[in-house]
């Protein structure tokens, strides 16, 4: 069994883009891989964040990660800041890495907007993805498209690390993309990435959106003038994004696709995805109703967090070891 790590930050509307992207993964790689699914709350602090809304915002992706179909007995499921290897580690890999390999990244160059006022966390952020995953020797790592440059220097910076300091250091970890999905679009703006943060909540659907918004997002997303459900990335971005995530809940091909709705406008292909996107969605509230405010939610990540502290410790320790932390008693 491979180790499996990936992590999502608690920063409210997890949305179709995430689940699509990520967390689907994560539940249908529990059943053949060893996996530790994180809730990265040391992460959502590099940007400024209300304490009492973070706190809650922690167990309202546990409570998703459960409600999507994580099982607990089968995965690992806990609190970044819990286990306190993920900041240690973060350090050693941040001393390793550049200050021009971080610069580079785009996602600091998106989220900066080039000003110097933002904080210096924005910028290490990735040293501290890369410690969260090399921190439990994981060797796959499921994330969206948008990840990819971050996971590329995780494992430059664990062969460099490996280079200097003997091969057995790091286990070098490969990201995991889904065929469809990995990378949804704003359904207001078929050329962004559909965020979390962005102001229009037109733009997204959240995995716990009421059956109503999920209607109005999609009937007013973006398309195009020439009515045809045909998927072309370049010439007709709104309505391949949306046959993406149609493809993505049906297991239909594009083709599929594109022949049920021949001779059909637009209206009725995106009436038949309002009633996929609510019938998928539906059990998913159900269920997180349920489990969001109980006392089992508390013990789940309370018991992942003993797990995963016992898988961190004595790879940090032989971390530590290779660098020269310590002295000879
Ligand atoms: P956002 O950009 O929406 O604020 P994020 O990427 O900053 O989200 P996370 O919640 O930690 O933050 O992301 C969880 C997972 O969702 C990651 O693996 C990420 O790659 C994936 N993801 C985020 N947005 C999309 C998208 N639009 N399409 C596909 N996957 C996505
Ligand atoms: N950077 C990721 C979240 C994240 C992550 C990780 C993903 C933090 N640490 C480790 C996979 C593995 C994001 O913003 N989506």
């Amino acid at each position: 069994m491979a180790r499996v790590f990936s992590g999502v930050q608690p920063t409210g509307n997890i949305h179709l883009g995430n689940y699509l992207g990520a967390l689907k993964q994560f539940v249908e790689l529990q059943d053949q891989e060893e996996c530790i699914y994180c809730i990265v709350d040391e992460h959502a602090i590099t940007v400024p964040q209300d304490p009492k809304e973070l706190r809650e915002h922690v167990l309202d992706v546990a409570a998703l990660y459960l409600a999507i179909g994580i099982d607990p007995k089968k995965s690992i499921v806990f609190v970044q800041s819990q286990v306190s290897g993920h900041a240690e580690l973060g350090w050693i890999c941040t001393c390793n890495t550049s200050t021009g390999e971080l610069f580079r990244m785009t996602q600091f160059k998106a989220k900066s907007g080039g000003k110097e006022s933002v904080g210096t966390g924005l910028l290490v952020y990735p040293t501290l993805m890369a410690a969260d995953i090399l921190l439990y020797d994981a060797e796959i790592v499921p994330v969206g498209n948008d990840q990819k440059q971050h996971i590329e220097l995780t494992r430059d910076i664990a062969q460099r690390m490996n280079f200097k300091y003997g091969d057995d250091c790091f286990v070098v970890p490969d990201g995991r993309f889904m065929k469809a999905g990995a990378r949804i679009m704003a359904l207001d703006d078929p050329t962004s990435k559909m965020s979390k943060s962005a102001t229009n909540e037109l733009s997204r659907i959240s995995l716990l959106d009421e059956p109503n918004k999920i209607k109005k997002a999609i009937m007013k997303a973006t398309t195009d003038s020439d009515g045809v459900v045909k998927f072309d990335i370049e010439n007709k971005p709104g309505i391949s994004n949306l046959m993406t995530i149609y493809a993505a809940f049906t297991d239909m091909s594009f083709d599929e696709i594109e022949k049920k709705y021949e001779g059909h406008g637009y209206g009725d292909f995106k009436k038949d995805l309002v009633v996929i996107v609510q019938d998928a969605l539906a059990p998913i509230r159900e269920r997180y109703e349920e489990i969001r405010h109980s006392d089992e939610l508390i013990e789940i990540l309370e018991d992942g967090a003993k797990r995963a502290r016992a898988i961190a410790e004595p790879v940090l320790k032989r971390v530590q070891d290779k660098v020269g932390f310590g002295y000879d008693k």
